[in-house]
């Protein structure tokens, strides 16, 4: 499959999944977050993240108190559920790869959440690409460097576009800096949902 542009190394493809298969995820993730709540993290300086997640998968990423890490438990301590197969179905579709993504990071946006430039380096092997999913209202999203600062481009990422970032771009930052309320009407009460597919181990 060839991406519609590459910003710096992130190949993005747009508008790759119809309104029907939105539709479908978005039904499989309801099954997801009655099993394994959306919950506020608390980052390790104490300050709330403004995003509401959850995870499928072997793992799932948290962040409180004692740092930023995969665990193998939901906060609540039960087991993450699987990762839906449509979600591994654009995996697979996007990066071609046999290998299956161990955890699925559900992050939910609403109205004023936004996430700051950052690098996914949790996993344990970087050779692998991490692919992000958009679903619901637009979200601007920024791409920079591989080192903190300089120039960076941003796109509006709309409900159906997925990335995937990997290769040289694999330590790139990128961060979310608002999303368009009202922008699209997938889910019922609006927001934004990014899904971002982790090789952990
Ligand atoms: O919401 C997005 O598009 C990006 C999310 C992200 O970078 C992350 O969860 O690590
Ligand atoms: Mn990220």
């Amino acid at each position: 499959m060839k991406p519609t542009l590459n910003i710096r190394g992130f190949s993005v493809f747009k508008g790759l999944l119809s309104p029907g298969r939105q539709a479908d995820l978005v039904d499989r993730l309801r099954g997801v977050t009655a099993a394994a709540p959306l919950f506020s993290p608390q980052t390790p300086y104490g300050k709330p993240m403004s995003v509401r997640m959850t995870s499928a998968g072997k793992y799932g990423w948290i962040a409180d108190r004692s740092g930023y890490r995969y665990a193998p438990v939901h906060p609540n301590g039960s087991a993450w559920p699987d990762i839906p197969e449509p979600v591994l179905d654009i995996w697979h579709g996007a990066t071609g790869l046999d290998r299956q993504p161990e955890c699925c990071l559900i992050n939910f946006y609403g109205p004023d959440a936004r996430m700051g430039l950052h690098q996914d380096r949790d996993e344990a092997d970087f050779s692998w690409p991490v692919v992000s999913i958009s679903l619901g209202d637009d979200g601007l999203f920024r791409i920079g460097n591989r080192t903190r600062g300089g120039k960076t481009d941003s796109i509006w990422l709309q409900s159906g576009d997925v990335v995937v970032m990997g290769g040289v771009a694999r330590l790139t930052y990128h961060g979310l800096d608002r999303i368009r309320p009202g922008t699209s009407s997938l889910l019922r009460d609006g927001g934004r949902i990014n899904l971002t597919l982790r090789v952990v181990e």
